[in-house]
C-alpha cells in the first residue's frame, strides 16, 4: 500500500467532468511487532490511501468490496443523503458483497478532517478505514499530513469480544443477553472505575492546564489501566505503521504543517503528544473552532483534531505522538527535515501513563459557527447505562436491534442530553448531522461543533442541531465493543410536508 501523506494537491484542480474515484476495500498485508498480519485498507486503485475532494464539488466514489466477506462503508461526519450512509439494514438493505460495488454521488457540504470506516459487524477492529479529508483552497498553502490512530490486536474482533461477553454469540447486535437493570450489579470493574474516576476527577478537572509529565500521581494510577480500556491491545499503530518501523514523512525547516488526526481506533482514546513542537488546535471533527495554542490535546474514539505545527528552522526529527489514556502505550510518526534521520522509531512506552481524557479542552474549544435557528424545538433524552459484568451497554434501557428510535421532525432545533449513568466514558456519535456542544454538566458553553462527543462517566453532555436532513440515523457509542454490545439507536427525522 501506498500512503500519501502530502496530499495531492493537483486533486484541486480537477474539473467537474471528472470521472467518480475508485476506492477500493481490501486487504494488505503489514508488520506489526515484526510479524506479518493481514488488516484491511481503503485505497484508491493507485494506492492512494482514502478520498481527498475537493469543497463545494461532488461527493463521487465507486466503492468495490475486494474483501472476501460483505462490508459496507460509512462516511464518518458527512452531511449527506441519507440513503447514501452506509448502514445495512437502517440506510440500505444489504451490505455490498464480496466482488460487488456501490455508486455514491452528492454534493459536498462541508470542509474538513472526515473519516470512512467500515460500519459491517466488528470489521473496523481489522483496519477497514481511510481519512476522508475535504480539501478548500487555504489548503494549499500547507503541506497537509494525516495521522490516523489505531489499536491492534493478534486477536480477531470476535475473539475480543468473546472475552468481554463470555455469553455472546458470534454475531452482532445478538440479543441473546438477558434483560438487564440499569446500573445491576457489576462490582469489581465498576467499583474500581468509580473510586479511579473519583480520585482522577478532582485534579484533572480542576486542572485545566495538566501536564502529564509533570504530575507524578499519574504514574501512581496504573490500576486504572483496566478500567479505563476494556481491551488490552497488542499494538498500536499510526497510519498502519507500528512504533518500530513508523511511517517518516519528509517536512520543511520554518513552514507550517497542518497535521489531520484521526482517531481511527476501535477501543481507544488517546492524547495527542506533539512531543517538542507547540501547535495551534485549530479544527475539532472537521468544523473550524477558536483557535488554541498547546502540545497535548485529547482525541476520543471516533474525533478528528487538525493542529497546525510550525517546523522550527533549525530543522530537525520530530516525533508526533498518540499515548492512550490510562496507559504508557504510545504511537505515532516522525516529521524530518533530514535525509537520512538518525531517529527511526517510536517509543512505544512513554515514560509515565496517560491520565483519562476529561472535559479540559471540550469547555476551551469554541465553534466560529453559530447554531441555525427554528421555531419548534425538541428536548431528547439518551440515559446511558451499562452492566460490565454482563457487558451490556443500554441507551434507554434497550440494546439494538431492539430500540425505539429517537423522533425529531425535519425544520425542528434537536437538544440532545447524554446523561450517562454508566462508569466509562462513552464517544457519542450521530451521522449525518454536525452538532454544537452547549452544556457540559449544566454549565452552558459556546462550544464546538461536532459529530463525536466523549460523555465521561456520571456526567451529562447537551448538544444541539437543527434537524434538515430527513431520514434515520444512527446515534451511537463509537468504542466498538460497546457498540456492537448494544449501545446503538437512531435518531428518525421525518420530512415536513
Ligand atoms: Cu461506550
Amino acid at each position: 500500500m501506498k500512503l500519501k501523506p502530502m496530499l495531492s494537491l493537483l486533486i484541486l484542480t480537477g474539473s467537474s467532468f471528472a470521472l467518480p474515484t475508485v476506492l477500493e476495500v481490501k486487504s494488505q498485508t503489514i508488520q506489526v511487532n515484526g510479524k506479518s498480519v493481514q488488516l484491511g485498507t481503503i485505497v484508491q486503485p493507485d494506492g492512494t490511501w482514502g478520498y481527498y475532494p475537493q469543497a463545494g464539488g461532488d461527493f463521487d466514489v465507486i466503492l468495490k468490496n475486494d474483501l472476501a466477506e460483505s462490508t459496507v462503508i460509512h462516511w464518518h461526519g458527512l452531511i449527506l443523503p441519507n440513503q447514501l450512509d452506509g448502514v445495512a439494514g437502517l440506510t440500505q438493505a444489504q451490505p455490498i458483497a464480496p466482488g460487488q460495488q456501490q455508486h455514491y454521488k452528492f454534493k459536498l457540504q462541508q470542509t474538513g478532517s472526515y473519516w470512512m470506516h467500515s460500519h459491517q459487524g466488528l470489521q473496523l477492529q481489522t483496519g477497514v478505514e481511510a481519512p476522508l479529508i475535504i480539501l478548500d483552497k487555504a489548503d494549499l498553502k500547507q503541506q497537509q499530513v494525516v495521522v490516523m490512530f489505531q489499536d491492534f490486536s493478534f486477536k480477531t474482533p470476535e475473539q475480543i469480544m468473546g472475552e468481554l461477553k463470555p455469553n455472546a454469540s458470534s454475531t452482532m447486535h445478538s440479543m441473546d443477553a438477558a434483560p438487564v437493570a440499569a446500573n445491576a450489579s457489576a462490582p469489581k470493574m465498576a467499583m474500581d472505575h468509580a473510586q479511579m474516576m473519583a480520585k482522577m476527577g478532582a485534579e484533572s478537572m480542576s486542572d485545566m492546564d495538566m501536564d502529564m509529565s509533570d504530575s507524578a500521581e499519574h504514574a501512581g494510577h496504573m490500576d486504572m489501566a483496566m478500567d479505563l480500556n476494556d481491551v488490552e491491545y497488542d499494538a498500536y499503530l499510526t497510519n498502519y505503521h507500528s512504533p518500530d518501523q513508523p511511517q517518516i514523512t519528509q517536512v520543511v525547516a520554518g513552514k507550517t504543517v497542518r497535521l489531520r488526526f484521526i482517531n481511527g481506533a476501535s477501543g481507544s482514546n488517546f492524547w495527542i503528544n506533539l512531543g517538542k513542537l507547540n501547535g495551534q488546535l485549530v479544527a475539532v471533527d472537521g468544523q473550524a473552532i477558536k483557535p488554541f495554542t498547546g502540545n497535548r490535546f485529547e482525541l476520543a474514539l471516533g474525533q478528528r483534531a487538525d493542529v497546525l505545527v510550525k517546523i522550527p528552522a533549525a530543522g530537525g526529527t520530530f516525533p508526533i505522538l498518540g499515548q492512550v489514556e490510562g496507559l504508557k502505550a504510545q504511537t505515532g510518526m516522525l516529521l524530518t527535515t533530514q535525509v537520512k534521520p538518525a531517529l527511526k522509531a517510536i517509543e512505544s512506552q512513554a515514560a509515565v501513563v496517560a491520565p483519562a481524557l476529561d472535559y479540559a479542552d471540550e469547555l476551551k474549544l469554541h465553534s466560529l459557527k453559530a447554531l441555525a435557528s427554528a421555531k419548534d424545538k425538541v428536548n431528547l433524552k439518551l440515559k446511558i447505562t451499562g452492566d460490565m459484568q454482563n457487558y451490556v451497554w443500554q441507551i434507554n434501557d434497550q440494546t439494538w436491534p431492539n430500540v425505539t428510535p429517537l423522533q425529531a421532525k425535519q425544520g425542528q432545533l434537536v437538544s440532545m442530553t447524554f446523561d450517562n449513568q454508566s462508569m466509562m466514558a462513552h464517544p457519542m456519535h450521530l451521522h449525518g448531522y454536525e452538532f454544537k456542544v452547549i452544556s457540559i454538566n449544566g454549565k452552558r458553553i459556546n462550544g464546538a461543533m461536532r459529530d463525536t462527543i466523549l460523555v465521561l462517566p456520571n456526567s451529562q453532555v447537551t448538544v444541539e442541531f437543527v434537524a434538515s436532513n430527513p431520514g434515520k440515523w444512527m446515534l451511537h457509542c463509537h468504542m466498538l465493543y460497546h457498540m456492537g454490545a448494544g449501545m446503538m439507536t437512531y435518531l428518525d427525522v421525518t420530512p415536513s410536508k
